[in-house]
Protein backbone atom coordinates (compact mmCIF):
# COMPACT_ATOMS: atom_id res chain seq x y z
CA UNK A 1 0.00 0.00 0.00
CA UNK A 2 1.51 3.24 -1.06
CA UNK A 3 2.23 6.23 2.06
CA UNK A 4 -1.30 7.10 3.84
CA UNK A 5 -1.94 10.17 2.00
CA UNK A 6 -1.46 13.28 4.21
CA UNK A 7 -4.85 15.65 4.07
CA UNK A 8 -4.19 19.66 4.23
CA UNK A 9 -7.92 21.15 5.96
CA UNK A 10 -8.18 25.09 5.09
CA UNK A 11 -9.64 26.56 7.80
CA UNK A 12 -10.88 29.58 9.07
CA UNK A 13 -13.25 32.42 9.51
CA UNK A 14 -15.70 32.81 7.00
CA UNK A 15 -15.16 35.19 3.60
CA UNK A 16 -11.08 35.32 4.26
CA UNK A 17 -10.37 33.41 0.88
CA UNK A 18 -10.39 29.38 1.81
CA UNK A 19 -12.26 28.52 -1.41
CA UNK A 20 -10.05 31.17 -3.03
CA UNK A 21 -6.44 29.67 -2.09
CA UNK A 22 -8.62 25.86 -2.56
CA UNK A 23 -8.94 26.78 -5.97
CA UNK A 24 -5.82 28.26 -6.69
CA UNK A 25 -4.34 24.93 -5.30
CA UNK A 26 -6.56 22.41 -7.19
CA UNK A 27 -7.54 24.84 -10.20
CA UNK A 28 -11.12 23.14 -9.58
CA UNK A 29 -13.65 26.02 -9.77
CA UNK A 30 -15.53 26.77 -6.33
CA UNK A 31 -17.41 28.66 -5.33
CA UNK A 32 -16.03 31.86 -4.13
CA UNK A 33 -18.09 35.40 -3.41
CA UNK A 34 -17.64 38.21 -1.28
CA UNK A 35 -20.05 37.42 1.41
CA UNK A 36 -20.47 34.97 4.50
CA UNK A 37 -21.22 31.23 4.15
CA UNK A 38 -20.38 30.76 0.67
CA UNK A 39 -19.17 27.30 0.93
CA UNK A 40 -21.46 25.05 2.65
CA UNK A 41 -20.50 21.38 1.86
CA UNK A 42 -16.71 21.03 1.43
CA UNK A 43 -14.53 20.92 -1.59
CA UNK A 44 -11.40 18.17 -1.59
CA UNK A 45 -8.62 18.12 -4.42
CA UNK A 46 -5.56 17.72 -5.10
CA UNK A 47 -2.67 20.66 -4.59
CA UNK A 48 0.77 20.00 -6.08
CA UNK A 49 3.88 20.37 -3.97
CA UNK A 50 6.53 21.56 -5.81
CA UNK A 51 10.15 20.28 -4.64
CA UNK A 52 13.50 19.72 -6.73
CA UNK A 53 13.72 16.71 -8.32
CA UNK A 54 16.14 14.03 -7.40
CA UNK A 55 16.70 13.13 -10.90
CA UNK A 56 18.08 17.03 -10.93
CA UNK A 57 20.85 15.94 -7.85
CA UNK A 58 21.22 12.05 -10.18
CA UNK A 59 22.39 14.24 -13.23
CA UNK A 60 19.36 12.62 -15.40
CA UNK A 61 17.78 14.91 -17.94
CA UNK A 62 14.29 13.97 -16.59
CA UNK A 63 12.11 11.81 -15.25
CA UNK A 64 8.23 9.75 -15.66
CA UNK A 65 6.26 10.65 -12.34
CA UNK A 66 3.40 8.14 -12.61
CA UNK A 67 1.38 11.04 -10.58
CA UNK A 68 1.49 14.67 -10.24
CA UNK A 69 4.63 15.95 -12.86
CA UNK A 70 7.83 16.98 -13.24
CA UNK A 71 8.82 20.36 -14.57
CA UNK A 72 12.37 22.73 -15.17
CA UNK A 73 13.77 20.28 -12.55
CA UNK A 74 11.08 20.94 -9.51
CA UNK A 75 8.62 17.72 -9.28
CA UNK A 76 4.64 18.31 -8.13
CA UNK A 77 3.63 16.12 -5.84
CA UNK A 78 0.29 15.57 -5.05
CA UNK A 79 -1.09 16.15 -1.69
CA UNK A 80 -5.22 16.20 -0.75
CA UNK A 81 -6.38 19.31 0.26
CA UNK A 82 -10.39 19.97 1.96
CA UNK A 83 -11.78 23.31 1.77
CA UNK A 84 -14.85 23.74 4.45
CA UNK A 85 -17.39 26.08 5.79
CA UNK A 86 -16.48 29.50 7.28
CA UNK A 87 -16.97 29.95 11.58
CA UNK A 88 -17.66 32.83 13.12
CA UNK A 89 -16.76 33.25 17.03
CA UNK A 90 -19.54 31.05 18.84
CA UNK A 91 -19.17 28.72 16.50
CA UNK A 92 -18.84 25.52 18.70
CA UNK A 93 -22.34 26.93 20.20
CA UNK A 94 -23.76 26.67 16.99
CA UNK A 95 -23.29 30.02 16.02
CA UNK A 96 -23.49 30.60 12.31
CA UNK A 97 -22.81 27.26 10.74
CA UNK A 98 -21.87 25.39 14.12
CA UNK A 99 -19.49 22.88 14.14
CA UNK A 100 -20.67 20.92 11.02
CA UNK A 101 -17.63 22.20 9.41
CA UNK A 102 -15.38 20.93 11.34
CA UNK A 103 -16.45 17.62 10.93
CA UNK A 104 -15.72 17.56 7.86
CA UNK A 105 -11.81 18.46 9.04
CA UNK A 106 -11.59 15.47 11.36
CA UNK A 107 -9.43 13.42 8.85
CA UNK A 108 -7.15 16.24 8.65
CA UNK A 109 -3.64 16.14 9.63
CA UNK A 110 -2.63 19.67 9.56
CA UNK A 111 -4.79 22.53 9.16
CA UNK A 112 -3.59 26.05 7.40
CA UNK A 113 -5.92 28.70 8.94
CA UNK A 114 -6.80 31.06 6.77
CA UNK A 115 -6.90 34.79 8.10
CA UNK A 116 -8.12 38.28 6.77
CA UNK A 117 -4.70 39.82 7.39
CA UNK A 118 -6.02 42.86 5.46
CA UNK A 119 -8.35 43.52 8.11
CA UNK A 120 -11.05 43.87 5.84
CA UNK A 121 -13.75 41.39 7.21
CA UNK A 122 -15.40 41.53 10.67
CA UNK A 123 -15.27 38.44 12.95
CA UNK A 124 -18.61 38.10 11.33
CA UNK A 125 -17.21 38.00 7.74
CA UNK A 126 -18.97 40.94 6.97
CA UNK A 127 -16.95 43.53 4.23
CA UNK A 128 -15.53 46.45 5.49
CA UNK A 129 -12.83 48.54 4.55
CA UNK A 130 -9.13 47.21 4.51
CA UNK A 131 -7.00 48.02 7.61
CA UNK A 132 -10.30 48.18 9.83
CA UNK A 133 -10.35 44.67 11.92
CA UNK A 134 -7.63 43.27 13.79
CA UNK A 135 -6.64 39.96 12.55
CA UNK A 136 -4.63 38.89 15.19
CA UNK A 137 -7.83 39.17 17.62
CA UNK A 138 -9.29 36.71 14.29
CA UNK A 139 -6.66 34.24 14.67
CA UNK A 140 -6.55 33.77 17.99
CA UNK A 141 -10.83 33.91 18.76
CA UNK A 142 -10.39 31.61 15.68
CA UNK A 143 -8.25 28.89 17.27
CA UNK A 144 -10.20 29.13 20.02
CA UNK A 145 -12.95 27.96 18.27
CA UNK A 146 -10.83 24.92 16.69
CA UNK A 147 -9.96 23.95 19.96
CA UNK A 148 -13.46 24.18 21.84
CA UNK A 149 -14.16 21.62 18.65
CA UNK A 150 -12.05 19.68 19.85
CA UNK A 151 -12.35 19.61 23.15
CA UNK A 152 -16.19 18.81 22.53
CA UNK A 153 -15.17 16.31 20.59
CA UNK A 154 -12.79 14.34 22.80
CA UNK A 155 -15.47 15.10 25.87
CA UNK A 156 -18.10 13.45 24.24
CA UNK A 157 -16.14 10.16 23.39
CA UNK A 158 -14.65 10.12 27.23
CA UNK A 159 -17.87 10.50 28.97
CA UNK A 160 -19.55 8.12 26.18
CA UNK A 161 -17.42 5.40 26.03
CA UNK A 162 -13.85 6.21 27.22
CA UNK A 163 -14.62 6.55 30.56
CA UNK A 164 -16.31 3.30 30.92
CA UNK A 165 -13.80 1.14 29.13
CA UNK A 166 -10.72 2.66 30.92
CA UNK A 167 -12.43 1.85 34.27
CA UNK A 168 -11.98 -2.07 33.60
CA UNK A 169 -8.80 -1.56 31.16
CA UNK A 170 -5.42 -2.85 32.06
CA UNK A 171 -4.29 -0.66 29.22
CA UNK A 172 -6.28 2.80 29.59
CA UNK A 173 -4.01 4.45 26.85
CA UNK A 174 -5.06 1.67 24.49
CA UNK A 175 -9.05 2.77 24.73
CA UNK A 176 -8.03 6.33 24.60
CA UNK A 177 -6.61 5.89 21.47
CA UNK A 178 -9.00 3.27 19.94
CA UNK A 179 -11.55 5.53 20.86
CA UNK A 180 -10.35 8.44 19.10
CA UNK A 181 -9.27 7.13 15.85
CA UNK A 182 -12.15 9.03 14.16
CA UNK A 183 -10.12 12.08 14.75
CA UNK A 184 -6.95 10.60 12.58
CA UNK A 185 -4.87 10.91 15.72
CA UNK A 186 -1.78 7.94 16.12
CA UNK A 187 -0.88 6.90 19.06
CA UNK A 188 2.12 8.90 19.33
CA UNK A 189 -0.34 12.17 19.35
CA UNK A 190 -2.20 10.35 22.27
CA UNK A 191 1.41 10.11 24.73
CA UNK A 192 2.44 13.33 23.52
CA UNK A 193 -0.56 15.01 24.42
CA UNK A 194 -0.78 13.48 28.00
CA UNK A 195 2.98 14.77 28.64
CA UNK A 196 2.17 18.53 27.20
CA UNK A 197 -1.13 18.60 29.32
CA UNK A 198 1.22 17.15 32.40
CA UNK A 199 -0.82 14.49 32.75
CA UNK A 200 1.92 11.34 33.29
CA UNK A 201 1.33 10.46 36.39
CA UNK A 202 -2.19 10.80 36.96
CA UNK A 203 -4.56 7.68 36.21
CA UNK A 204 -6.75 8.05 33.22
CA UNK A 205 -9.17 6.96 35.24
CA UNK A 206 -8.70 9.81 37.82
CA UNK A 207 -9.00 12.28 35.21
CA UNK A 208 -11.23 15.42 35.83
CA UNK A 209 -13.22 17.22 33.30
CA UNK A 210 -10.89 20.44 33.32
CA UNK A 211 -8.11 17.32 32.47
CA UNK A 212 -9.86 16.05 29.88
CA UNK A 213 -9.98 19.32 28.12
CA UNK A 214 -6.64 19.73 28.64
CA UNK A 215 -5.79 16.80 26.88
CA UNK A 216 -7.93 17.29 24.03
CA UNK A 217 -6.29 21.11 23.28
CA UNK A 218 -2.79 19.38 23.59
CA UNK A 219 -4.19 16.49 21.06
CA UNK A 220 -5.59 18.84 18.53
CA UNK A 221 -2.01 20.61 18.48
CA UNK A 222 -0.41 17.37 18.49
CA UNK A 223 -3.00 15.69 15.90
CA UNK A 224 -3.59 18.75 13.46
CA UNK A 225 -1.01 21.46 13.89
CA UNK A 226 -1.97 25.06 12.43
CA UNK A 227 0.15 27.31 10.09
CA UNK A 228 -0.97 30.77 9.90
CA UNK A 229 -2.10 31.94 6.14
CA UNK A 230 -2.08 35.67 6.34
CA UNK A 231 -4.32 36.24 3.34
CA UNK A 232 -5.04 38.97 1.38
CA UNK A 233 -1.35 40.14 1.36
CA UNK A 234 -1.46 41.89 -1.46
CA UNK A 235 -3.82 44.93 0.01
CA UNK A 236 -0.61 47.19 1.33
CA UNK A 237 -2.46 47.42 4.41
CA UNK A 238 -1.73 43.95 5.63
CA UNK A 239 1.66 44.97 5.55
CA UNK A 240 1.97 45.94 9.19
CA UNK A 241 -0.74 43.05 10.22
CA UNK A 242 1.75 40.31 8.80
CA UNK A 243 4.57 41.42 11.08
CA UNK A 244 2.24 41.90 13.97
CA UNK A 245 0.76 38.08 13.23
CA UNK A 246 4.24 37.09 13.07
CA UNK A 247 5.23 38.64 16.13
CA UNK A 248 2.00 36.70 18.02
CA UNK A 249 2.37 33.27 16.52
CA UNK A 250 6.19 33.08 15.28
CA UNK A 251 7.64 32.98 12.11
CA UNK A 252 7.54 29.62 11.84
CA UNK A 253 3.68 29.90 11.99
CA UNK A 254 2.90 32.51 9.44
CA UNK A 255 3.21 32.21 6.15
CA UNK A 256 1.82 35.95 4.06
CA UNK A 257 -0.33 34.87 1.34
CA UNK A 258 -2.23 36.19 -1.57
CA UNK A 259 -4.69 33.13 -2.75
CA UNK A 260 -6.00 35.95 -5.41
CA UNK A 261 -3.22 36.36 -7.06
CA UNK A 262 -1.89 32.81 -7.38
CA UNK A 263 -5.45 31.88 -9.04
CA UNK A 264 -5.08 35.07 -11.28
CA UNK A 265 -1.41 33.90 -12.25
CA UNK A 266 -2.44 30.08 -12.49
CA UNK A 267 -5.47 30.94 -15.00
CA UNK A 268 -3.48 33.36 -16.72
CA UNK A 269 -0.60 31.15 -17.43
CA UNK A 270 -3.77 28.58 -18.35
CA UNK A 271 -4.68 30.66 -21.07
CA UNK A 272 -1.08 30.93 -21.78
CA UNK A 273 -1.17 34.75 -21.17
CA UNK A 274 1.89 34.36 -19.02
CA UNK A 275 4.87 31.99 -18.04
CA UNK A 276 4.09 31.19 -14.52
CA UNK A 277 5.07 27.89 -12.16
CA UNK A 278 3.49 27.33 -8.44
CA UNK A 279 6.08 28.84 -6.23
CA UNK A 280 7.94 30.97 -8.94
CA UNK A 281 9.26 34.50 -7.90
CA UNK A 282 7.70 36.08 -10.89
CA UNK A 283 6.61 35.43 -14.74
CA UNK A 284 7.18 36.61 -18.28
CA UNK A 285 4.35 38.16 -20.18
CA UNK A 286 3.71 35.33 -23.67
CA UNK A 287 0.77 36.52 -24.92
CA UNK A 288 0.90 38.39 -27.99
CA UNK A 289 -2.30 40.50 -26.78
CA UNK A 290 -3.57 41.32 -23.86
CA UNK A 291 -6.55 43.72 -22.65
CA UNK A 292 -5.31 46.76 -20.31
CA UNK A 293 -7.07 45.69 -17.62
CA UNK A 294 -5.35 42.34 -17.48
CA UNK A 295 -2.43 43.72 -17.83
CA UNK A 296 -3.28 46.24 -15.09
CA UNK A 297 -4.08 43.51 -12.69
CA UNK A 298 -0.82 41.46 -13.83
CA UNK A 299 1.37 44.75 -12.73
CA UNK A 300 -0.01 45.06 -9.53
CA UNK A 301 0.23 41.01 -8.35
CA UNK A 302 4.29 42.01 -9.44
CA UNK A 303 4.48 45.36 -7.56
CA UNK A 304 2.44 44.41 -4.53
CA UNK A 305 2.97 40.63 -4.17
CA UNK A 306 5.71 39.22 -5.68
CA UNK A 307 8.37 42.20 -5.02
CA UNK A 308 7.33 42.43 -1.70
CA UNK A 309 7.23 38.48 -0.10
CA UNK A 310 9.19 36.84 -3.14
CA UNK A 311 6.38 34.87 -4.20
CA UNK A 312 2.18 34.44 -3.73
CA UNK A 313 3.26 32.45 -0.59
CA UNK A 314 0.88 28.98 -2.17
CA UNK A 315 4.00 26.92 -2.52
CA UNK A 316 5.26 27.89 0.96
CA UNK A 317 2.24 27.09 2.55
CA UNK A 318 2.49 23.47 1.53
CA UNK A 319 6.10 23.02 2.17
CA UNK A 320 5.42 24.03 5.84
CA UNK A 321 2.97 22.55 5.95
CA UNK A 322 4.13 18.56 4.96
CA UNK A 323 7.78 19.52 5.41
CA UNK A 324 7.78 21.89 8.97
CA UNK A 325 4.93 20.89 10.28
CA UNK A 326 4.05 17.02 9.21
CA UNK A 327 8.25 16.52 9.28
CA UNK A 328 7.78 14.47 5.99
CA UNK A 329 10.76 13.36 3.85
CA UNK A 330 10.67 12.30 0.16
CA UNK A 331 11.85 8.95 -0.69
CA UNK A 332 12.30 7.85 -4.33
CA UNK A 333 11.85 3.46 -4.43
CA UNK A 334 12.87 2.55 -7.85
CA UNK A 335 13.28 -0.93 -8.74
CA UNK A 336 16.95 -0.67 -11.07
CA UNK A 337 18.92 1.39 -8.56
CA UNK A 338 21.62 1.56 -11.73
CA UNK A 339 19.44 3.29 -14.01
CA UNK A 340 16.65 4.41 -10.98
CA UNK A 341 13.86 2.63 -12.92
CA UNK A 342 10.85 0.73 -12.45
CA UNK A 343 10.24 -2.42 -14.76
CA UNK A 344 8.61 -0.58 -17.37
CA UNK A 345 11.80 1.84 -17.20
CA UNK A 346 10.32 4.68 -16.58
CA UNK A 347 12.66 7.01 -14.69
CA UNK A 348 11.78 7.89 -10.83
CA UNK A 349 8.13 6.88 -11.39
CA UNK A 350 7.34 7.29 -7.58
CA UNK A 351 8.22 10.22 -5.50
CA UNK A 352 6.56 9.07 -1.87
CA UNK A 353 5.86 11.70 0.91
CA UNK A 354 6.67 9.46 4.27
CA UNK A 355 7.34 10.25 7.72
CA UNK A 356 10.49 10.99 8.82
CA UNK A 357 11.87 7.98 10.31
CA UNK A 358 10.91 5.43 7.81
CA UNK A 359 12.64 2.58 7.77
CA UNK A 360 13.68 0.88 4.71
CA UNK A 361 11.29 -2.38 5.95
CA UNK A 362 8.43 0.06 6.20
CA UNK A 363 9.34 1.53 3.20
CA UNK A 364 9.07 -1.60 1.81
CA UNK A 365 5.71 -2.51 2.97
CA UNK A 366 4.23 0.65 1.30
CA UNK A 367 5.47 -0.63 -2.33
CA UNK A 368 4.14 -3.97 -1.76
CA UNK A 369 2.66 -5.63 1.03
CA UNK A 370 4.73 -8.95 -0.18
CA UNK A 371 7.79 -6.65 -0.65
CA UNK A 372 7.57 -6.05 3.07
CA UNK A 373 6.92 -9.89 3.89
CA UNK A 374 9.64 -11.17 2.34
CA UNK A 375 12.16 -7.80 2.55
CA UNK A 376 15.93 -9.08 2.10
CA UNK A 377 17.52 -5.89 2.10
CA UNK A 378 17.38 -2.34 0.55
CA UNK A 379 20.10 -0.75 -1.58
CA UNK A 380 20.41 2.97 -1.35
CA UNK A 381 20.80 3.78 -5.10
CA UNK A 382 22.61 6.81 -4.73
CA UNK A 383 25.30 5.44 -3.26
CA UNK A 384 24.94 1.71 -4.38
CA UNK A 385 25.07 0.30 -0.59
CA UNK A 386 23.07 -2.38 0.78
CA UNK A 387 21.37 -1.28 3.85
CA UNK A 388 19.27 -3.11 6.56
CA UNK A 389 15.68 -3.56 7.43
CA UNK A 390 16.06 -0.85 10.52
CA UNK A 391 17.80 1.89 8.16
CA UNK A 392 16.47 5.46 8.40
CA UNK A 393 15.33 6.63 5.25
CA UNK A 394 16.57 10.33 4.77
CA UNK A 395 14.85 13.13 2.23
CA UNK A 396 15.33 12.40 -1.33
CA UNK A 397 16.65 8.90 -0.79
CA UNK A 398 16.15 6.50 -4.08
CA UNK A 399 15.94 2.86 -2.61
CA UNK A 400 15.38 -0.45 -4.18
CA UNK A 401 14.02 -2.98 -2.07
CA UNK A 402 14.95 -6.62 -2.31
CA UNK A 403 13.08 -9.13 -1.10
CA UNK A 404 12.82 -13.65 -1.55
CA UNK A 405 9.91 -13.32 -3.70
CA UNK A 406 11.40 -10.28 -6.37
CA UNK A 407 13.41 -11.21 -9.39
N1 LIG B 1 -7.66 41.04 -2.38
C1 LIG B 1 -7.83 39.75 -2.15
N2 LIG B 1 -9.04 39.22 -2.07
C2 LIG B 1 -9.15 37.90 -1.83
C3 LIG B 1 -8.03 37.06 -1.65
N3 LIG B 1 -8.48 35.80 -1.41
C4 LIG B 1 -9.82 35.85 -1.47
N4 LIG B 1 -10.24 37.11 -1.71
C5 LIG B 1 -11.64 37.57 -1.85
O1 LIG B 1 -12.34 37.30 -0.65
C6 LIG B 1 -13.69 36.97 -0.92
C7 LIG B 1 -14.07 35.68 -0.25
O2 LIG B 1 -13.39 34.61 -0.87
P1 LIG B 1 -13.80 33.08 -0.64
O3 LIG B 1 -12.68 32.27 -1.18
O4 LIG B 1 -15.15 32.80 -1.13
O5 LIG B 1 -13.77 33.03 0.96
P2 LIG B 1 -14.12 31.80 1.95
O6 LIG B 1 -13.23 31.92 3.11
O7 LIG B 1 -14.10 30.51 1.21
O8 LIG B 1 -15.61 32.18 2.37
P3 LIG B 1 -16.83 31.26 2.91
O9 LIG B 1 -16.86 29.98 2.15
O10 LIG B 1 -18.01 32.11 2.65
O11 LIG B 1 -16.56 31.07 4.37
C8 LIG B 1 -13.81 36.93 -2.45
O12 LIG B 1 -14.33 38.16 -2.90
C9 LIG B 1 -12.36 36.78 -2.91
O13 LIG B 1 -12.13 37.30 -4.20
C10 LIG B 1 -6.73 37.64 -1.73
O14 LIG B 1 -5.69 37.00 -1.60
N5 LIG B 1 -6.70 38.98 -1.97
MG1 LIG C 1 -15.56 29.14 0.90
Amino acid sequence: MPPPEKIIGVVGKTNVGKSTLFAALTMIPVKIADHPFTTIEPNVGVAYLRKKCVHVELGLSGCNPRSGFCTRGDRFIPVKVIDVAGLIPGASQGRGLGNKFMDDLRQADVLIHVVDASGSTDLEGNKGKPGTYNPVEEAELIRREIDEWFKSVVQRVWSSKISRAIATSQNPLEVIYQNLTGLSIKKRNVIEAIKAAGLENKDPRLWSQSDVDEFAVKLREASKPILIAANKADYPESRDYIKELIERFGVENVVPVSALAELILRKASQSGVIDYLPGDKEFRLIARSITSEQLKALELIDKNVLRVYGSTGVQELLRKAVFEKLHMITVYPVEDENKYTDHYGNILPDAYIVEKGTTARELAYMVHTDLGKSFLYAIDAKLKRRVGESHILEDNDVVKIVAAKSK
